[in-house]
């Protein structure tokens, strides 16, 4: 005879699911229900005023004068350093291209400003901000970019690479998504060390691009599954270099995915800086409090072109760039803000833009004149003992240093700039 029991009371049947029993055949593709869309957590409209109902964050002036310095540096370092790229003073830069500024700040700038200093940070390649919010040195970032003989890698790495120890900065590496899965492993050491435990996280960046590398599902699995506190800070800026994130994705984007594994997530306007700054502090907490994951997914523009490999007007309308830079700029929103506050005005303006232009022009000469690694470097820092084929490199590039390194003038002139004659 066929169950008559009420649908309802047949929940829990199987061990598999504790999802209540129905008897109506429905579909669903949406998270927050009927359809509707992920919001867009936000505290200021695009002219710095607050949104009805809104939390400002409560930031003293000086806080205030901190964040903005910072995007206002990030701008100029992109600025300086594309330029220096046209120039050939540089291979490459991964930023923007002169005069138009980058368009990210906020999302950066603002999830600095959230996590703790020495929170563990796993970045993509466009969160330098990070670095300069803890107070890694001008002198730094120039030692990476030019690869001279004070960069911590040693010039082995490709421009925009940076990484710190001392600023809990891992590594950038080149191939997308591989900080994911590793930032899930960094949470659970984290979890494991009885001096970090409920002190700090490890916080991952990547753009929705990366995101669709199996490593993304890898790493939020691994998070989800083997608990950790990891956060997850997507930032989706429109582009995977010329891919539009239309094509990324068919989803309410890289936040309909995070419940999927059973991770508290939300959704911020990545241009509003407080709004970063509220929504990843928030996120930082749940982390620690769980020992979980939490995703962000910080919605922003990419204004500049992906690198200065890129020209973006190839495949999108320079018009819509330049009115996405116009008419909703990080930096602009936030100095409006401070202005309604009486924080800031022009001449604090330009004070602020001579002196950003200053240091970094001079951090960028005194780079060019530093000596470059010398050339053991090569060989070194990989192996713990080195291999017979590295070592008969480096015997064979001996022998030829000892044959034309002195008399060979284009040897001589390029041994001349590395550390110790090379
Ligand atoms: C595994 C892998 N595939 C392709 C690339 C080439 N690549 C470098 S950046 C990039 C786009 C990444 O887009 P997104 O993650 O959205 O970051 P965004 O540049 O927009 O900040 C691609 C395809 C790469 N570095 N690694
Ligand atoms: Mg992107």
């Amino acid at each position: 005879m066929l169950s008559t029991l009420p649908a309802s009371t047949l929940s829990g049947c199987l061990p598999t699911t504790r999802s209540p029993a129905v008897s109506k055949l429905a579909f669903f593709n949406s998270v927050t229900g009927g359809g509707s869309k992920i919001p867009n957590y936000r505290v200021l409209d695009a002219l710095g005023a607050p949104i009805e109902g809104a939390e400002v964050p409560e930031i003293s002036e000086q806080f205030a004068w901190r964040l903005y310095e910072n995007m206002q540096l990030l701008s100029t370092l992109d600025d300086i350093l594309c330029s220096a790229q046209r120039q050939g003073r540089i291979p490459f830069y991964s930023l923007t291209l002169i005069s138009l500024k980058y368009g990210e700040e906020a999302t950066v700038i603002g999830s600095a400003a959230a996590l703790a200093d020495d929170d563990e940070v796993l970045s993509q390649y466009r969160e330098t901000g990070v670095l300069l919010w803890r107070g890694f040195t001008l002198d730094g970032i120039m030692a990476q970019v030019f690869g001279n003989h004070e960069d911590s890698s040693k010039g082995r790495q490709i421009a925009v690479h940076y990484g710190s120890k001392q600023h809990h900065f891992h590594a950038v590496s080149s191939p997308l998504a591989t900080q994911i899965p590793q930032a899930a492993g960094v949470g659970f050491a984290l979890k494991r060390d009885p001096e970090r435990r409920s002190k700090n996280i490890a916080c991952v960046f990547f753009g929705e691009g990366a995101a669709s590398e199996g490593d993304f599902h890898a790493g939020m699995l691994l998070a989800s599954t083997v608990p950790s506190p990891t956060l997850f800070l997507a930032r989706n800026n429109g582009f995977a270099i010329s891919t539009p994130n239309s094509q990324q994705f068919y989803g309410d984007g890289i936040s309909a995915r995070g419940p999927g594994y059973g991770v508290d997530t939300v959704r911020v306007d990545g241009n509003d800086v407080l709004a970063v700054m509220n929504a990843v502090k928030e996120a930082r907490r749940l982390c620690l409090e769980g020992g979980r994951a939490v995703l962000v997914e910080m919605m922003t523009y990419r204004v500049g072109h992906h690198s200065t490999s890129d020209d973006s007007y190839a495949y999108r309308e320079r018009q819509e760039v330049e009115d996405r830079n116009r008419n909703d700029n990080p930096i602009t929103r936030f100095r409006l803000f401070m202005e309604s506050q009486g924080w800031w005005n022009e001449s604090d303006e330009q004070e602020l833009l001579f002196r950003l232009r200053r240091d970094v022009i001079k951090a960028l000469k005194r780079a060019e004149t530093v000596k470059k690694p010398g050339l053991e470097d090569m060989f070194t820092d990989v192996y713990a003992d080195e291999p017979w084929n590295i070592r008969e490199q480096r015997e064979e590039l001996m022998a030829l240093l000892k044959k034309y390194g002195q008399v060979w003038k284009p040897w001589q002139n390029e041994l001349g700039t590395l550390k110790n004659g090379g």
